[in-house]
């Protein structure tokens, strides 16, 4: 189901307890939890480890009619290996090696990273699945268990090889749903068939190991993702310029005019121009059937800050790894565009709606645990969570609606419309890992596009409701299947 919808009721009559504090039967899930990504990695399965990513298959099982059926399903493994940042070249025609994020230089620190045999970080050094990797899947694509009587294991398979994954939800009345994990025989395909999500990376200059100017940008781009949901695009490493919402009933305009950082309001010393200006290189890029993934690094003098985006079929998540010298502050916000002009801004802090269409409006400060814009271009649910293991950091809320705006943009059109999100306004520490002692501050920005509301009066209680299932996760039992 394409549409972002609330929970929804359970699909069938309780007829059998699972287990006990779960509800619901084993014919088919229970799960009433709007479609949400569950990742794993190899070292959670153990049967998988050593299987080629290739050969790693999902199904559900359903009983309908009192028939039981195994479906395959989506799933999608990542590999990841530990590898240097290295350093950026002295000059763009520095010629990269691979093993390390920036392929030149003599190393630094590590971290586990997306592995790409596109990017200067390369492929994973094991190919098959390995403790490191992980296995994506959605909530959606759960089923129920089988029955005695039902095939024990689906065509295709391996025998023997299976993984049973019970994903609950702690939030409900104790929903559940299965997913079966297989090693494959030769002629069955990961996707199953589907693709959630199709990531176009798309450098104007070539290909990206010939041709990415890693010393000093920009590295215009036309890069784009699209799902059944919505479409993201990007003209450069760090700025992501177009959203269109393309759930039911949306009317698809692109409604983003830039998701903006700099230091602090009116400051444009730095920001993502700066940033796409200068040094930088990609991690990885990664189009898969469940998720796409593109990371990448370079922010001016943080040239190992680190943004990730991560994109699933309703859901963009970007976790973005602040590593930099003491700054002043930083700010995260959405700066719509003014196609964005009708759509209602709501948060946790202010249920009832200011409009976005270029006049100013009265909005109270202090984090938002959600933030929701609506209207007949779509809805757009939205949450930024900071954390650090530095002091108390202050935090505030940022909010603008002004057409002709006498603050500074630093790049974009000269507007600020509904534009909105977070910040830290107290200074920040060193969170340079290449000058120890460092502390880390991670962003993670969630956001949720789905259809436009039918009714104004449940924005803000699904958009509580999105909120509260991010704080508290599905909960997973992973157990070999033996039938
Ligand atoms: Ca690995
Ligand atoms: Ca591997
Ligand atoms: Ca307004
Ligand atoms: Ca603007």
């Amino acid at each position: 189901m394409a549409v972002r919808a609330g929970r929804i009721g359970l699909l069938v009559a309780v007829v059998a307890v699972g287990a006990v504090g779960l509800t619901g039967c084993d014919n088919v899930t229970s799960l009433a939890r709007p479609s949400t990504p569950v990742v794993l990695t190899g070292n959670d399965v153990p049967k998988l480890k050593g299987v080629p990513p290739d050969r790693v298959v999902a199904f559900k099982h359903e009983i309908i009619g009192n028939v039981g059926t195994w479906t395959q399903v989506p799933v999608q493994v990542d590999e990841r290996k530990v590898v240097a940042y290295g350093s950026q070249p002295a000059n763009n025609a520095t010629a990269g090696v691979e093993g390390s994020v920036y392929g030149n230089g003599s190393g630094g620190p590590t971290r586990l990273q997306y592995a790409d045999p596109n990017t200067f970080v390369g492929a994973d050094t094991n190919p098959k699945v390995d403790a490191d990797d992980e296995i994506a899947f959605l909530s959606s694509d759960t089923g129920g268990k089988p029955r005695a009587s039902d095939a024990p294991e689906p065509p295709g398979v391996v025998a023997g090889t299976g993984t049973q994954v019970l994903v609950a939800d702690p939030r409900g009345e104790g929903e559940y749903g299965y997913l079966y994990l297989f090693k494959s025989k030769p002629g069955l395909d990961p996707s199953a068939g589907q693709d959630y999500v199709d990531y176009d990376f798309v450098l104007a200059s070539g290909d990206y190991k010939a041709t990415y100017k890693r010393a000093d940008g920009p590295n215009p781009e036309t890069s784009t993702v699209r799902t059944d949901v919505y479409e993201a695009g990007f003209i450069d490493r760090w700025k992501e310029t177009t959203w269109k919402v393309l759930a039911p009933g949306a009317s698809g305009v692109d409604i983003l005019d830039g998701h903006k950082n700099q230091f602090a309001i009116d400051v444009c010393g730095r920001s993502n121009d700066t940033f796409a200006d200068a040094e930088g290189a990609f991690v990885a890029n990664i189009d898969g059937p469940v998720r796409a993934i593109r990371s990448y690094v370079g922010a001016n003098s943080g040239p190992v800050t680190q943004r990730t985006h991560v994109f699933y079929r309703d859901r963009e998540v970007v976790i973005t790894e602040l590593r930099v010298h003491p700054i002043p502050g930083v700010m995260d916000y959405l700066d719509l565009s003014a196609a964005a002009t009708g759509m209602t801004y709501r948060t946790s802090t202010m249920p009832t709606p200011v409009t976005v269409d270029g006049s100013a409006d009265s909005v109270p400060t202090g984090v938002a645990e959600w933030e929701a814009y609506d209207g007949p271009q779509g809805q757009v649910l939205t949450q930024q969570v900071f954390t650090s293991t530095a002091g108390p950091l202050t935090t505030s809320s940022y909010y603008r609606d002004d057409a002709a705006t006498a603050e500074a943009q630093c790049w974009g059109d000269s507007s600020l419309y509904g534009a909105a999100g977070a910040a830290i306004t107290s200074s920040i520490p060193n969170t340079d890992p290449r000058n120890p002692p460092f502390d880390t501050l991670t962003g993670v920005r969630t956001t949720e596009f789905g259809s436009p509301a039918e009714d104004d009066g449940d924005i803000a209680t699904d958009a509580a409701d999105w909120a509260a299932d991010l704080a508290t996760p599905l909960s997973l039992q992973i157990t070999a299947y033996a039938p």
